[in-house]
């Protein structure tokens, strides 16, 4: 038996180490050596290159190295095995860190006051809304989207959110599926999107979405905190909406392309906050442990858990 590392833009040699510390007993490969085909039963994935997990004839399952499963199901090639993917606690906490301090950046306009500074601009201006008088709509109740929730509403903002399937969440105002899009969109002034990247999502935070959020708030207009995916964003509509006023700001964590290329106009825009993609990192050595305790229940004969369903991709 033996666990094949698979991923490009990681250090593949430190996850080996990793793993090898963890599991003693099972060899560790990686895709830039010979190994026997046969033998791997398992694989821990980070973006693998496509068509690079077909023919492991005794496959029992893939391990995402992250929350998202994206970059597993981006193969077209995925052979049919149980995946499962990482949910960590820490992570979770670290998203909800970068949410309230996004929604805190807006509610407290921290952007106009870091400009002001810069010109030794003493404008104390009176009109600071207080956060209950602020609604965010969070895009996703699962584990980071309703972690974030709670966080928000111990600040005090007036919290709403938004899934596939109905929710029913002590405290919370939830909204469902496409009936319930706009009425969720509608008293949304800091929209958080924590959604997962599927075929249904993609391409979600667009031009119709952004027209459709409430304009009547206390911030002056609509702000959009992305750290879900990039694919779930239309990076063209996002800078025409700002431009337009439909948008008052935005904060991205996440990208149409990544690393964001040198031109795009989102690194300069004075009302866009970038982030390389690290709302949420985990300590790897605590997502190689979580990935080793799933493969002990495996070989316990216990089922996995935290595994992801392919027919809704996520
Ligand atoms: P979960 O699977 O726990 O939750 C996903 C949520 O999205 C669920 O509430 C689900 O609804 C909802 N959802 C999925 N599809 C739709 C849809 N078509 N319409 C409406 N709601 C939908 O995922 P996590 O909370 O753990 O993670 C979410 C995403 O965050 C990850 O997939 C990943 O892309 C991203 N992420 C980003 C990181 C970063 O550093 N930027 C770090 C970690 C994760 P329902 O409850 O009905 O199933
Ligand atoms: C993840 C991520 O999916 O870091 O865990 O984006």
């Amino acid at each position: 038996m033996t666990l094949l590392v698979a991923m490009t833009g990681w250090h593949v040699e430190d996850w080996r180490e990793r793993f090898a510390a963890l599991l003693p007993e099972l060899p560790v490969v990686t895709l830039g050596e010979p190994f026997d085909r046969r033998a791997v039963h398992y694989v821990a994935s980070w973006k693998h290159p496509e068509g690079s997990l077909a023919g492991l004839p005794n496959l029992a399952a893939i391990f995402s190295l992250g929350a998202g499963v994206d970059h597993i199901f981006a193969d077209s090639r995925l052979p049919e095995v149980p995946i499962a993917r990482v949910v960590d606690p820490d992570l979770t906490a670290r998203m909800s860190e970068y949410v309230v301090l996004h929604c805190l950046m807006h509610l407290r306009q921290q952007r106009r006051y870091d400009r002001q500074q810069l010109a030794k601009s003493w404008d104390d201006d009176r009109h600071q809304p207080a956060a209950r008088s602020v609604r965010v709509g969070i895009m996703g109740l699962g584990e980071l989207g309703l972690d974030a929730a709670r966080k928000l509403q111990i600040i005090g903002f007036d919290v709403a959110g938004w899934s596939r399937s109905p929710k029913d969440v002590d405290g919370l105002v939830t909204f469902a599926g496409s009936d319930g899009m706009l009425a969720f969109l509608g008293r949304t002034d800091i929209l958080v999107c924590l959604l997962p990247l599927t075929p249904d999502t993609r391409g979600m935070l667009n031009a119709d979405l952004f027209a459709a959020l409430a304009q009547n708030g206390r911030l002056g207009g609509p702000f959009l905190i992305n750290a879900g995916r990039g694919g779930l964003q239309v990076e063209a509509d996002i800078l025409a909406a700002l431009d337009a006023g439909t948008l008052k700001g935005a904060a991205l964590d996440v990208f149409e392309s990544e690393p964001l290329p040198a031109d795009s106009p989102l690194w300069s825009h004075p009302s866009v906050t970038v982030t390389p993609h690290n709302a949420a990192m985990s300590e790897p050595e605590a997502i190689a442990t979580l990935i080793a305790a799933q493969i002990r229940r495996l070989q316990a004969g216990e089922p996995l858990e935290h595994m992801v369903d392919p027919t809704r991709g996520y």
